[in-house]
């Protein structure tokens, strides 16, 4: 019996940890790094993304984000601006709806309390 529970625990801890790393992307710039993750992975429609910022110097920062598609033949450029709401520990969380496949650019702004706001641009294959 201890034998089986203890299978179904390492079965039910794997659940979890694949879970977790659905998806996520290091993004670089402006002197910082953003860890974008998702518990899903990305697709088009609404996505729940969370954005881990490390960098002590932006603890209780504001975060913003711009995500676009460039204009294509025949389609004009996709855009969305949206701030990102605070959690805890550098945790920032944003609902981003992608309203079709392809390459999205990804522009996160992070505005500390004091101190220049930066910029890190990434993308994002959907
Ligand atoms: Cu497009």
């Amino acid at each position: 019996m201890k034998r089986l529970l203890k299978i179904f625990m390492t079965l039910a801890l794997g659940a979890v940890l694949l879970q977790a790393a659905a998806f996520e992307k290091v993004a670089k710039g402006g002197g910082t790094e953003v860890t974008i993750s998702s518990d899903k992975p990305l697709t088009t429609g609404n996505n729940k993304l969370l954005f881990l910022i490390k960098d002590a110097k932006y603890k209780d920062a504001a975060v913003s984000l711009k995500v676009f598609m460039p204009e294509m033949p025949g389609m004009p450029q996709m855009e969305t601006e949206t701030d990102a709401k605070a959690l805890m520990d550098g945790k920032y969380e944003s609902e981003i709806n992608f309203s079709m496949s392809g390459t999205w650019q990804v522009w996160i702004y992070i505005a500390p309390k004091e101190g220049k706001k930066v910029r890190v641009r990434t993308s994002l294959n959907i």
